[in-house]
């Protein structure tokens, strides 16, 4: 960058609610393993959800959600473009695992027109956060 400092953003993951468990009626719980991808400004951060192990998680009310995760999925200067990408599947000890819906989202322009917070029921019936087997919601700071 030439005689401009770049800036600084945070993603951070605040929750994820399943509306589909992938498994069948008899199960109670489904085994989540969350991923996500966030690429700027040629950084590229990938994490697990969790470390380690899995999520057992209903599609119950009151059971299907992971609140308060408040994981920071990327941290560091803003390029021109922001992408972030999430994935879930649910595990099976027979057979590859069920995949919920792929989400993808790209930003561009100025960075502070990215910074905001993105939930499932702010932009009407097509909201992208608003998946048919998973929600999520996340908010993008500016962190300098
Ligand atoms: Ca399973
Ligand atoms: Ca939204």
């Amino acid at each position: 960058m030439s005689g401009q400092e770049g800036k600084r953003i945070q993603v951070i993951l605040r929750w994820v609610q399943i509306l589909d468990k992938l498994e069948p009626f008899f199960k109670e719980t489904g085994e989540f393993v969350f991923r996500s991808r966030v690429e700027s400004g040629g950084k590229v951060e990938e994490l697990r959800m969790p470390e380690t192990g899995y999520y057992a998680l209903s599609d119950k009310p009151g059971w299907n959600r992971l609140d308060k995760l408040n994981k920071v999925l990327f941290d560091g200067v803003a390029g021109d473009t922001l992408l972030i990408e999430l994935t879930g599947e649910e595990l099976d000890t027979l057979g590859g695992p069920d995949r919920l819906d792929t989400y993808r989202r790209e930003f561009s322009g100025d960075p502070d027109t990215w910074v905001g917070h993105y939930e499932p029921a702010d932009e009407g019936s097509a909201d992208p956060e608003n998946m048919k087997t998973w929600r999520i919601c996340y908010d993008i700071v500016r962190a300098d």
